[in-house]
């Protein structure tokens, strides 16, 4: 993560274009705090214990603290590439940050049952989040140019396919009590994920410069 954000400021730091300083801007920022939050649960600052029944589960905290700032972040990348007009980044921004926290309420509570429920509830949000992306955000995508379209179609098809494996994992690891995937296990596939969401995403959206140049803001 830190690598993925000095390579992000190295390529930013000559951009004088007000419109493509935001993406270097916002990219650099999820990196950034992903790489302090990782460190966080490098060092156990991170992580916590959670009671359920009388088993002790291990939670790391600083995944959601990560996510909760990170994910509506890719989202506003996404939009301002879509050029997406207020109504649509807040609702996406709404829902984002819902799945976030009722997530977070799913790793915290006490009995099997709550967390099943709290899970299927941020499922639930993020199956509305991915509905608003496929829908209104892709048909304003649309009215941009072919290339910058282009772009974010695969932007986009690359958040649902990663975005879907997160609860996935969850429910598989032990934070869903099923005991299919150990922690170690679990800890090694968010981890690939978070590259790739955030690293991988923010190299395919900078990478190219003349595309970016034609984005648009909404009327
Ligand atoms: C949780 C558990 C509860 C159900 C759902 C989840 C979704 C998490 C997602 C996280 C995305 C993170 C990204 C991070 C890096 O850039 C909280 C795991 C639906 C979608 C993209």
């Amino acid at each position: 993560m830190t690598l993925g954000t000095l390579y992000f400021i190295g390529r930013g730091r000559g951009v004088r274009d007000r419109k493509m300083q935001e993406f270097y801007i916002i990219t650099t920022f999820i990196t950034t705090i992903a790489a302090a939050m990782y460190f966080a649960m490098a060092t156990g600052f991170g992580v916590t214990e959670v009671m359920v029944g009388d088993e002790a589960l291990t939670i790391y905290w600083a995944r959601y603290a990560d996510w909760l700032f990170t994910t509506p972040l890719l989202l506003l990348d996404l939009s301002l590439l879509a050029g997406a007009n207020r109504n649509t980044i807040a609702t996406l921004i709404g829902l984002d940050v819902f799945m976030i926290g009722t997530g977070m309420i799913a790793a915290f509570a006490s009995t099997p049952g709550t967390r099943i429920a709290w899970w299927a509830i941020s499922t639930g949000a993020l199956l509305a989040l991915l509905y608003v992306l496929v829908g209104t955000l892709s048909e304003n995508a649309r009215s941009q140019s072919p290339e910058v379209a282009s772009l974010f179609g695969r932007l986009r098809n690359l958040v649902i396919v990663l975005w879907f494996l997160y609860p996935v994992v969850w429910i598989l690891g032990t934070e869903g009590t099923f005991g299919i995937l150990p922690l170690y296990w679990e800890t090694a596939a968010f981890m690939v994920l978070d590259l790739s969401a955030k690293v991988g995403f923010g190299v395919v959206l900078l990478r190219s410069r003349s595309v970016l140049d034609r984005v648009t803001t909404p009327t």
